[in-house]
């Protein structure tokens, strides 16, 4: 619970089985209520891992990082606040409620956990992550006005706004989705700087691979030329 309201961690998970019981045993269970993992096909003991550490696994067989996220919601819709935190310990824990607290004291609709406002450790963000995220920011101020720093996965929203974002993408488009979908609809957002771990164990899926970085690339990039095409075309 925080300031009353009850509060959910959702955290999407592939293969963490190194990462996942350290962080969730730093997460303050006196504030967040419901810790839900959402595993897609990991081939190690990830959601063991996480069920002997309080979370509710639940498991998506579509492939993707939005897909989980989207199967974690359902198990959060009595929940009035939530927050998104990545599966490999390179986000703070610590952090939660200072994310709770920006949403709820400046009255916003969703908290960006900024690592480049932030303090990123050394290596924790490679070059190309770090072009990817200015440009994908770039334009969505010069497409729709608003302002972001970064595309974090470390982030707190609001059920209703949540709800009214109708979120879909399946992929790594998630995280951009949410945002550019916020400034189309002039949603109150804002930002905090977080600080940025490099992963605590095991492999990376995004960016530290090629194929990684390409698929994330492109589906970003992808997905603020769809959305400002479809304004353009009026659908
Ligand atoms: N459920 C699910 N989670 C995924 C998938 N791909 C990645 N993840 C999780 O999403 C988070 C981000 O993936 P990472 O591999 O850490 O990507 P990254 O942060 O760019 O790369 P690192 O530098 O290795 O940290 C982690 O918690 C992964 O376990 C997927 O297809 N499904
Ligand atoms: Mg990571």
């Amino acid at each position: 619970m925080y300031s009353g309201r009850s509060v959910a961690l959702v955290i999407p998970a592939l293969d963490e089985e190194q990462a996942i019981g350290a962080l969730l045993s730093r997460v303050d269970r006196t504030l967040v209520d419901r810790i839900v993992v959402a595993d897609n096909g990991s081939k190690d003991a990830t959601a063991q891992r996480a069920a002997e550490h309080g979370a509710l696994v639940v498991r998506e067989p579509r492939r993707g990082y939005g897909s989980a996220c989207l199967r974690a919601l359902r198990e959060t819709q009595d929940i009035d606040l939530i927050v998104f935190m990545d599966a490999d310990g390179s986000d703070d824990p610590d952090q939660i409620e200072p994310l709770l607290a920006r949403l709820l004291d400046t009255g916003s609709d969703l908290v960006i956990g900024s690592r480049v406002l932030g303090q990123a450790d050394r290596g924790a963000l490679t070059p190309i992550q770090r072009y990817g995220n200015a440009l994908a920011c770039s334009l969505v101020r010069w497409f729709w006005g608003v302002e972001y720093t970064d595309l974090g996965p470390f982030r707190a929203i609001r059920r209703e706004t949540l709800e009214r974002l109708e979120m879909s993408d399946p992929d790594f488009g998630w995280t951009i989705e949410m945002q550019v979908k916020a400034a189309q609809r002039r949603l109150r957002t804002c930002e905090l700087p977080v600080r940025c771990h490099v992963r605590a164990a095991g492999r990376s899926k995004v960016s530290g691979t090629v194929s990684g970085v390409v698929r994330a690339g492109s589906r970003i990039l992808g997905y603020v030329f769809e959305a400002r095409v479809r304004e353009w075309l009026g659908r």
